[in-house]
């Protein structure tokens, strides 16, 4: 475990408020697609399950991250935050993307409905690389180095080679895939992989925050927000643009909302 840089008060509360909006936005998103449901033919339910379990471990562990950070530090009489001695525990993102990373994969794959021999063989390669790429990246996250060529540097490398692979299947395999569907789905489709480009890109930027010559206690802020950030925005709102392909396919397909479902 990594000694934790001393922090100011602004800095160590930044983190604290970005990890307590990321409890907030993880739980009430899945309280939202819970809720939204009946809006979606039946078909389409399991991705929304599926949001919802994404969303739902992830509040889970930003609880447990946000208690070890709470825990990591102590405040001085000079008002800046130390460490306490207790490690902050940062395994808990790993395994929460270890877990979160193929449902996100899957959720894409079973909105689109593809032929059943065409989803499991798209789903296999997906989650194995999802794996891969988070097993990967792990080593390299617990080592601090101030250079692209040291060992985290060669971590995050291998780490990219799964994750071109899986932006590969989802433009080239996917992309093909999609031709058969409506236009509106079409745009949905192009608008979530886009957000699925930006925002999974800005994992391996923010790993690189310690090679860009910042201080222990910047990198640490850049890893901690940059994370939180990327991943409600992955989850959170990822999760909402799979409910906007669901409901625009169930409306294509004639369903109509019934007289319990939430109005909107
Ligand atoms: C909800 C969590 C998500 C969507 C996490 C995604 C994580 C990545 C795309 C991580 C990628 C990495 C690399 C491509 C190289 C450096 C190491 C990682 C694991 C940060």
């Amino acid at each position: 475990m990594l000694e934790q840089p001393t922090l100011t008060f602004g800095e160590y509360t930044l983190v604290y408020n970005m990890l307590s909006f990321a409890i907030a936005a993880m739980i009430f998103s899945g309280l939202f697609f819970v809720l939204a449901r009946d809006r979606v033919a039946p078909k389409y339910r399991i991705s929304l399950v599926v949001s919802t379990l994404v969303v739902g471990i992830a509040a889970y562990h930003y609880l447990r991250i946000f208690n070890s950070w709470e825990a990591a530090y102590m405040i001085t009489d000079a008002g800046n935050y130390i460490a306490s001695g207790k490690p902050f525990n940062d395994a808990y993102r790993y395994i929460d993307w270890l877990l979160t990373v193929p449902l996100l994969v899957v959720e894409l794959v079973l909105v689109i409905g593809l032929a059943k021999d065409k989803q499991s063989s798209m789903l296999t390669k997906l989650v194995i690389a999802a794996f891969l790429m988070i097993l990967l990246g792990y080593p390299g996250e617990i080592l601090m180095a101030d250079s692209m060529f040291s060992m985290r540097g060669l971590w995050g490398l291998l780490s990219t080679i799964p994750f071109i692979y899986i932006v590969y299947i989802l433009w080239v395999e996917l992309g093909t895939a999609m031709e058969g569907q409506s236009g509106q789905v079409q745009v949905l489709f192009r608008n979530i992989r886009l957000l699925l480009l930006a925002t999974w890109g800005f994992y391996p930027i923010v790993y690189m925050a310690p090679f860009f010559g910042w201080t222990g206690a910047e990198s640490e802020i850049a890893i901690q927000v940059g994370y939180s950030i990327a991943d409600v925005l992955a989850k959170a709102g990822y999760g909402v643009m799979i409910y906007a392909i669901a409901r625009a396919k169930s409306e294509a397909e004639g369903y109509e909302v019934g007289q319990s479902a939430v109005s909107a």
